[in-house]
């Protein structure tokens, strides 16, 4: 998979990729990841990038040329699975679409600042608008990493233990049940007797047992889809 990310903040996304598992899936050739500062493809000597919006009001918008002019130098050698345009006007971000998208060859973000990017653009290019919460951030590029991690950690060959992903709190609409690890005895807090017990079809039942609980007390609204 490639993901190249538009940002006028390219900075903001330098480190997310860095360590840990994003890394790895780098290191091993799973994804690469180009990161584009749409300054390069402003206007003029200040190579311009937004500007005051038609019928007033605070705030600027990014321009369509330069966003214009970079996908299309993107998208020239080889079309995009999809073009995502990450604000917070944008469908919500689900573990659904980013499986369907963890299946794409290439993928562009676009992330937008100020008032966001010229109209025309998302008509004419963007094929996902995607918002991670009912929160403003001050730009895209924070989520920008956090699809581009929810993506990656999906491919084949990124995890170490397959079967961990498919377990994962919202794969099954379901949030996580509890998890312990040694000692068996911590504080005087004991970790269940079921999961000492070596009975795997108990501890299964006792994992969604607990799963439902916690996703009836926090997200009833999972449950209802
Ligand atoms: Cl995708 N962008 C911004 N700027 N704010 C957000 C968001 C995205 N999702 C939630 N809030």
């Amino acid at each position: 998979m490639h993901i190249d990310i538009v940002s006028v903040v390219p900075e903001l996304l330098e480190s997310p990729f860095r360590h840990s598992i994003l890394m790895r899936a780098i290191d091993k050739g799973l994804v690469t990841i180009s990161i584009h500062d749409l300054r390069e493809y402003g206007i003029g000597n200040y190579r311009q990038v937004d500007d005051y919006q038609f019928g007033g009001g605070a705030g600027m918008v990014m321009m369509a040329e330069p966003l214009n002019k970079l996908l299309e130098k993107l998208t020239s050698d080889q079309p995009a699975d999809a073009i995502v345009y990450l604000t917070p006007d944008g469908e919500s971000w689900k573990q659904s679409t980013a499986n369907s998208m963890s299946l794409s060859k290439r993928l562009i973000l676009i992330c937008g600042h100020y008032k966001g990017i010229d109209q025309r653009i998302r008509d004419l290019w963007v094929t996902h608008e995607v918002s991670i919460g009912d929160y403003v951030l001050s730009g895209g590029e924070l989520a920008a990493a956090v699809l581009a991690d929810s993506i990656i950690r999906l491919l084949p060959g990124v995890l170490n233990d397959a079967g961990s992903a498919l377990s994962d709190s919202f794969q099954d609409n379901l949030l996580a049940p509890p998890v312990y690890t040694r000692p068996a005895e911590f504080k005087g807090m004991k970790v269940p007797e079921v999961l000492l017990s070596g009975n795997f079809s108990a501890i299964e039942e006792w994992r969604e047992s607990e799963a439902l609980k916690r996703t009836e007390s926090r997200r009833p609204d999972l449950l209802k889809d």
